[in-house]
């Protein structure tokens, strides 16, 4: 060997020595969890994210397609391949969650970054990488779900099904009749299921597993990692859904005041006793959340409006097809594009009669472009008119932000998304009903106090149940309520924010909760309390641009392309920016305020503090 060589190699062996040296200090710094941190870079990020966008592309579109088959129609085969998809999407979703938990530290653009941030918060309900969880976890979903959309109940000897009874709730005004319907709604959730199992026992499995995967990803439990969505400290986001609940509670008292003496005044002093919280059945809803089908026992005597929508719609023979027709033309109105014959072909409208179908009304995006859908088993009455705008809001939303990258197709947060066909809802004024040719006079002014009490039934009523929901399970999540006490806490809720009762003492093993679609479908419900407010600030916003005079109550923006060019603005944004600079883009504010829903409703909340004056209110 050459003196060179030799030297060569003497360096060769050096250097092989350092690179062990360092490849050891560097195990033994990285040897715990920590590990591979130091070890990933922003390219890696970005090829992650390229990668976990195309295929959660991919694989949700298929995996929405069981779930449409499955939701349209349930038998022991589709739940069967409606499980097999929500384990593989729950394996996907967290092992993607963990990957992203990866670049955390690292100093990335904001677009990159809340791109991670949506991948880490992408699953709704994680499952622990444990083998064998997220098929428990599927499994489990499927029953609950599918226990709740199937069967019928036996009425004096007639079966009906679950669609028909709730409509009953707002028909039926025998009060003996109507704690029969309701018990036996809430009979459900406590009856076996075919794995041996109730509602409940499903329920609280579903929580520890939950509990356990939220853990893994960093959450304190599950609540936690749903509140995180709004992009807050879940304990300020708690503390700011407070603040709006105390900005609109002094209206909800006095409504259920009143409404408490005219139900009063109905049903008598032993059925409504003055003293005591409103029975949950007398509200003219399954679950007392909207009280809408009751303006006839507690409306203002002196401001009739004179119309009711129901009569209106029935009688000019409107259909679910002729309702959704209407919706379209009035997004038309305001420059949307009408929706795509596949719609029309695709859509399941009302309910069918010879299979189960999940009757709760949703609208779907299948494959993120313009597979837009809607299944509802609509029913021609003025609920479902409001409801059809509603979910037709959700399908104009998906269809304007289509063109984002994928991980920012979605609503800027859950409360915008259930907000949009609200706020246009709000636009079906009189006017507007004389415009489409639905009705013939236009009230004056004496109507205004009816107009507000009708639309308070719906939307004030609201705004507790919606707040209460997610508060609930927030203990649920945390530990704070156990099994046990699932029910007496639920009732605890209800008493405290809506001031209603069960008609009848509950047993601690009822699982009331498990009456509402969102419980055993893990639907956050939050959304829909921050809807119930977001809706008044756009509508106002909206109103503000057209450049309406008159008060809110009798604004509509329809056929106003102008507020549609600017409403669409935000609706393409998508995810792609935090909520607040969306609510800015369209409001002018950056901030959630209840003060929209004050000064909509406040001729009605002077009229209603003067009927309450000599009452005594409250509930404790
Ligand atoms: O679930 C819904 C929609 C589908 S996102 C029909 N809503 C909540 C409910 O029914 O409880 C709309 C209002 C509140
Ligand atoms: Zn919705």
């Amino acid at each position: 060997m050459s003196e060179i060589s030799q030297r060569y190699e003497i360096l060769r062996l050096f250097k092989i020595l350092l690179a062990s040296f360092l490849i050891f200090v560097l195990n033994v710094a990285c040897s715990d969890s920590e590990t591979t941190n130091t070890q990933v870079t922003v390219a890696d990020a970005v090829v992650f994210v390229e990668r976990v966008e195309k295929d959660s592309a991919e694989f949700n579109e298929y995996a929405n397609r069981v779930f449409w088959v499955q939701e349209n129609f349930i038998t022991y085969d589709t739940n069967w391949l409606a499980t097999k998809a929500g384990a593989e999407a729950t394996e996907l979703g967290v092992q993607w969650a963990n990957e992203a938990k990866r670049f955390e530290t690292l100093d990335l653009n904001p677009n990159l970054a809340r791109k991670i941030e949506a991948i880490k918060l992408g699953v709704n309900v994680p499952a622990p990488e444990k083998e064998g969880a997220a098929l428990e976890l599927a499994e489990l979903s499927v029953r609950m779900t599918s226990t709740y959309a199937v069967g019928k109940i036996d009425l004096g000897g007639v079966k009906v099904n679950r669609s028909d009874l709730e409509e009953m709730m707002g028909t039926v005004r025998d009060a003996e009749r109507l704690q029969e319907i309701w018990t036996k709604w809430r009979d459900i959730p406590v009856a076996t299921n075919d794995a041996g199992t109730t509602m409940k026992q499903d329920y609280a499995r579903m929580v520890e597993i939950a509990n356990a995967g939220a853990e893994e990803l960093g959450y304190a439990d599950l609540g936690a990692m749903w509140k995180s969505r709004y992009e807050m400290d879940p304990a300020d986001f708690e503390t700011e859904t407070d603040r709006l609940w105390g900005q609109v509670k002094p209206l909800y008292d006095e409504l259920q005041c009143h409404v408490r003496a005219k139900l009063n005044q109905n049903y008598g002093d032993e059925i409504v006793p003055l003293d005591q919280p409103l029975r949950a059945d007398l509200l003219g809803n399954m679950w007392a959340q909207s009280w809408g089908n009751i303006y006839d026992l507690v409306a203002p005597e002196a401001s009739d409006p004179g119309f009711d929508l129901t009569e209106l719609l029935v009688g000019a023979g409107y259909d679910a097809t002729k309702m959704m027709e209407t919706g379209e033309a009035f997004f038309s109105s305001l420059g949307f594009d009408v929706l795509p014959e596949t719609f029309w072909e695709r859509s399941l409208l009302t309910k069918p009669a010879d299979r189960e179908v999940v009757c709760h009304a949703s609208a779907w995006d299948l494959d993120f472009k313009d597979d837009i859908r809607i299944k509802m088993c609509t029913k021609v009455n003025a609920e479902d008119f409001r409801t059809v705008h509603h979910e037709l809001g959700h399908n104009y939303y998906d269809r304007a932000y289509n063109t984002q990258d994928f991980l920012f197709r979605g609503g800027a947060n859950g409360g915008f998304h259930e907000a949009i066909g609200d706020m246009i809802a709000l636009s079906i004024t009189p006017e507007y009903l004389k415009q489409i040719g639905l009705l013939e006079r236009v009230p004056d002014a004496s109507a205004d106090i009816g107009l507000l009490m009708q639309q308070a039934l719906e939307k004030v009523a609201f705004l507790p149940f919606g707040l209460l929901m997610d508060k609930w399970r927030w203990d649920v999540f945390s530990g704070a309520t156990k099994p046990e006490t699932y029910n007496d806490h639920w009732w605890e809720l209800r008493r405290k924010y809506q001031g209603i009762r069960p008609p009848a003492k509950r047993s601690a093993d009822s699982f009331d909760p498990g009456g509402k679609f969102h419980i055993p479908s893990n639907v956050s419900y939050t959304r829909y309390f921050v809807a119930a407010i977001l809706q008044f600030q756009f509508h106002k916003a909206a109103c503000d641009m057209a450049g309406w005079q008159g008060p809110l109550h009798r604004c509509s923006i329809y056929g106003s392309s102008q507020v549609g060019t600017r409403f669409n603005a935000m609706l393409e944004m998508g995810t792609s920016k935090p909520w607040p600079e969306a609510l800015e883009a369209f409001t002018g504010t950056a901030e959630m305020n209840g003060s929209a829903v004050v000064e909509y409703f406040a001729p009605l909340m002077a009229w209603l503090q003067e009927q309450n004056a000599n009452r005594s209110c409250g509930w404790e």
